[in-house]
């Protein structure tokens, strides 16, 4: 198959931290718990796993199943604060439920188990996948990335997930495959956006495959250590920290592997605004916007805008031949 990933930039085993980050949480909660005089009853949920029944951006417990604890991969590191963790779960953009950022309770009636995923096209092992089971056969990890919206809004958010290449590995792309496809399910019964119907749904986007082979390039299932709401894309969702946040399909039914350009569904709505490649650039300005800098959702602070979103000694080198392309949005 047609993968080639820089092996060089792999870190040793013994770099990545030891310790579930899930658990330590968990022990931090009890410490406070000792002197706060939390109840046996609420510090026995943090023990066992559960999540808080408070949490109303999340799904019942009682319907997703916890997710295992995932270690933290410190060869990503975000140079930034995380950010707390109700904005990224409260503050969203998901056109499928409505074109403001408060879809999450709308998000929510959507149920995401169970859930599958259809992986086809040029492969040779094409199948529809359960995400639990891939989540179990593969292995999950926690990855702190940045998020840069192409709106100029950005937050630092800890995903729990996996490595697409290691899906790719699993379905084999073809040598003829040179790009991949993502979709977005389409449920009616929840998608109330769905009855929107001048935009060109269902939500496409698209990579090509040295892209998608890159190792920043994750499929998440988890936010917080806790499984992956809706609203930012439950239970299976992809995330290319270097380009702009569209790029991201979320609540994903099938990924393609194609020999053709994949025409994304911001493309197709405003080519001009929203391009294939999409990769962040403080000195491209929006045609309505500068891009120079960034607005960090929760405290405001504006930041300036790091070329690849501050991912360059990764992804960079997927561009040097592509100088005629519209690389930045
Ligand atoms: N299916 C689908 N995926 C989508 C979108 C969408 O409207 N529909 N919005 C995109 C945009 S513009 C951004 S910035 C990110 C936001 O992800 P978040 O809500 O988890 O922050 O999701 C992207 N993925
Ligand atoms: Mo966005």
């Amino acid at each position: 198959m047609r993968i080639h990933r820089k092996r060089g930039w792999e870190l040793p085993e013994s770099a990545a931290t030891p310790e579930p980050v899930a658990l330590k949480r968990r022990s931090l909660m009890l410490a406070a718990g000792a002197g706060a005089m939390i109840s046996l009853e609420a510090q026995a949920q943090w023990l066992f796993g559960r999540r808080e029944s408070g949490d109303p951006w999340q799904r019942n417990p009682a319907d997703i199943p916890d997710l295992p604890p995932a270690m933290r991969n410190t060869r990503y590191q975000p140079g930034r604060a995380i950010t707390g963790e109700r904005e990224p779960v409260t503050y969203n953009n998901f056109y499928e439920f409505g074109s403001n950022k408060d879809i999450w309770p709308t998000a929510l009636r959507m149920p995401t188990r169970p859930w599958t995923v259809k992986v086809d096209g040029m492969v040779e092992q094409p199948g529809e996948f359960d995400v639990d089971d891939l989540m179990k056969r593969i292995g999950l990890e926690e990855r702190v990335y940045r998020l840069r919206c192409v709106e100029a809004w950005a937050m630092t958010v800890p995903w729990t997930g996996f490595q697409l290449s290691k899906l790719l590995e699993i379905v084999k792309p073809l040598g003829s495959a040179k790009y991949v496809r993502f979709e977005t399910a389409q449920r009616p019964d929840s998608m109330v956006g769905l009855r929107q119907s001048w935009y060109p749904w269902p939500h496409i986007e698209g990579c090509t495959i040295e892209e998608a082979a890159n190792e920043l390039t994750f499929m998440v299932m988890g936010i917080y250590g806790k499984p992956l709401p809706p609203q930012n894309g439950g239970p299976l969702r992809v995330a290319f920290p270097w380009k702009y946040g569209f790029k991201s399909g979320k609540s994903l039914a099938r990924i393609t592997l194609t020999d053709q350009r994949p025409k994304s569904f911001w493309e197709t709505l405003q080519g001009s605004e929203y391009g294939f490649w999409a990769n962040v650039n403080p000195e491209v300005p929006h045609p309505r916007w500068s891009q120079a800098s960034e607005r960090l959702i929760g405290s405001g602070e504006r930041v300036p805008t790091q070329l690849f979103n501050g991912y360059g000694e990764f992804v960079a080198s997927l561009y040097t031949n592509l100088q005629n392309e519209r690389l930045w949005a």
